[in-house]
């Protein structure tokens, strides 16, 4: 049995399978993620809500492919890596693989040394970009993230809390296909970290339990666990606050966001299409596989210094 307070409900594990799908697939309807037939590439971490993500959507009938991008933050890294392709192999799913230093010679500890961002940046670029590229020359018709309620509601209430209109207005659960990107859905903003972990527990889908070592102690931990602790006192708040805000307050801010510039071209590299000349990840790869390799501790050290 499996206790969800937020419905005051316990579950079986069949009723917990039900539960997570019939979820998911409200978020599908509701925010027209998805259409029936629709061909998508999931982007996987080796962590419980994608492969709790790529697991339901095969089950429900979608074309679903994987796509991991070996960062190169260490042993995290390594094994991560290693629950994505055994999920994979288990299953006889297709997953592809791109390993940062093997193919275009940096990582991301390295990325974020060499170009002076956090490393979360030069992460998230990198992943954006690869993720991008593999939905269009794979010819899927959207990308797949495993974010979760937790995810969402943790990322709204730092943009709340800094009234930072632009990245409220752009936190949807689904953006649309736009000059050249390909579109972005979220389809599991409807249930939490604890019922994506129930979700793989019943399945028998191993996960990477630990969080990444760059993630420790920063802000948006720091916003889940205030979330966490309302959620404790009043079951439910997280959602009524994330699905609230999707209802009642995104509408007000559509024509909040500045209009995505009209001028794209084609990065003279990679084809990507971009605002410059070449892209800004074609340009952070220049810059970063000239750097010599930095070992994850000292990124991790430096910012826990900070
Ligand atoms: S962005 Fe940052 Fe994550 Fe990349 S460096 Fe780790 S915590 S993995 S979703
Ligand atoms: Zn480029």
């Amino acid at each position: 049995m499996i206790d969800l307070p937020r419905h005051n409900a316990n579950f079986c594990a069949e009723h917990l399978q039900e539960f997570c799908r019939r979820q998911m697939l409200k978020a599908i309807d509701d925010f027209e993620m998805l259409a029936r037939g629709d061909r998508v590439i999931v982007a996987v971490s080796g962590g419980k809500d994608s492969l709790a993500v790529w697991d339901m959507l095969v089950e429900v009938g979608y074309e679903a492919d994987g796509l991991y991008v070996g960062l190169g933050i260490g042993e995290y890294s390594d094994a991560s890596g290693g629950y994505a392709r055994r999920f994979a192999e288990g299953r006889g799913l297709r997953l592809t693989t791109i390993d940062l230093r093997d193919e275009y010679g940096y990582d991301v500890p390295t990325a974020a040394r060499a170009t002076r961002r956090v490393p979360c940046s030069a992460c998230g670029l990198s992943k954006r970009h690869l993720f991008d590229r593999a939905a269009r020359d794979g010819g899927y018709d959207a990308v797949v993230t495993g974010h979760s309620l937790d995810d969402e509601a943790a990322v709204l209430f730092g943009n709340t809390l800094r009234w930072d209109i632009e990245y409220l207005a752009r936190q949807l659960p689904v953006l649309p296909a736009t000059n050249g990107f390909p579109r972005k859905v979220k389809p599991l903003v409807r249930l939490t970290e604890r019922e994506t972990a129930a979700w793989c527990l019943v399945r028998g889908i191993d996960y990477q339990v630990e969080e990444c070592p760059i993630a420790a102690g920063n802000r948006h931990l720091g916003y889940k666990e205030a979330l966490n602790s309302i959620e404790k006192r009043s079951p439910g708040s997280k959602a009524a606050f994330y699905l609230g805000f999707i209802d009642r307050v995104a509408p007000l801010l559509a024509g909040a966001t500045v209009a995505a510039a009209g001028g794209l071209s084609a990065c003279d590299v990679c084809g990507a299409p971009t605002t410059g000349t070449t892209c800004a990840f074609c340009r952070l790869v220049k810059t970063a596989a000239a750097h010599e390799p930095v070992p994850v501790e000292l990124v991790v050290h430096s910012r826990k210094g900070r």
